[in-house]
């Protein structure tokens, strides 16, 4: 069934330079201090935050506007638990045995290995899950699957998002893949239509947190203007 295109006005709020400047520039300064952060604190997190920075990403745009995502937070100290024992045996198996040495050597300078103490550690843990299809009903309520379109640059914006947002709410975040990453669906209980696309577990930073010296490539590296 095709729905026609309806419309109404914009609502956009359009800055003078002055403001739109000063914007561009405190944004910048904000974002340049994120670090992805691994050792994080056990200190609670207000849920509001967390709620917050989810429906800011849920306002991203997405391939026909379907929207393919879905959060699942997980602040239950069981459920983290096993979470963490799940994701390390996985871990465990991938830096013993399947990642490749060119894989090790470029990860070397991170300092990462198997274990993943932040996934108990922090107060929350955020699964992005990417519909790869949607579910709807027919007629007789039998479901039917929906073709998405761009899932995976959708929801990577839609991550994008709640990394700006956490961050700008004064938290710290990890993007985690542990890889593969199946477990997250069954002890998660997704729907088959779910695929896991990065956990995030979010906090404080630990009082000690290190990060890895690292740097970002010059804007004249990264911007061409033709
Ligand atoms: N998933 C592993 C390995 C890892 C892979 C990449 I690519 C990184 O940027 C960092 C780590 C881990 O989380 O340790």
């Amino acid at each position: 069934m095709l729905t026609p295109a309806q419309y109404h006005p914009l609502d956009f709020e359009r800055l003078t330079p002055e403001e739109q400047l000063a914007a561009s520039r405190q944004f910048l300064a904000q974002m340049s201090q994120r670090r992805t952060v691994r050792d994080f604190s056990t200190e609670p997190v207000p849920f509001e935050l967390i709620e917050n920075a989810v429906a800011a990403a849920a306002r991203a745009p997405s391939g026909a506007n379907q929207q393919p995502w879905t959060f699942v937070v997980v602040g239950d100290s069981d459920l983290k638990r096993r979470i963490r024992e799940a994701a390390e045996a996985e871990e465990r198996e991938s830096y013993a045995h399947r990642m490749s040495q060119e894989w090790l050597d470029a990860l070397s300078h991170l300092g990462t290995d198997w274990h993943k103490p932040h996934l108990e550690d922090a107060p929350y843990l955020i699964i992005v899950f990417r519909q790869s299809y949607g579910l709807a009903a027919d007629e007789a309520g039998a479901p039917v699957k929906v073709k998405h379109y761009y899932s995976e640059e959708s929801v990577g914006i839609a991550v994008g998002f709640l990394l700006a947002a956490l961050h700008l709410s004064g938290l710290a975040t990890l993007t985690h893949t542990p890889s593969p990453m199946g477990f997250l669906c069954d002890l998660l209980e997704r729907p088959p239509n779910e695929r896991p696309f990065v956990l995030i577990p979010v906090g404080y930073p630990a009082a000690d947190a290190q990060v890895p010296v690292i740097s970002k490539k010059p804007l004249g590296e990264v911007l061409v203007v033709v």
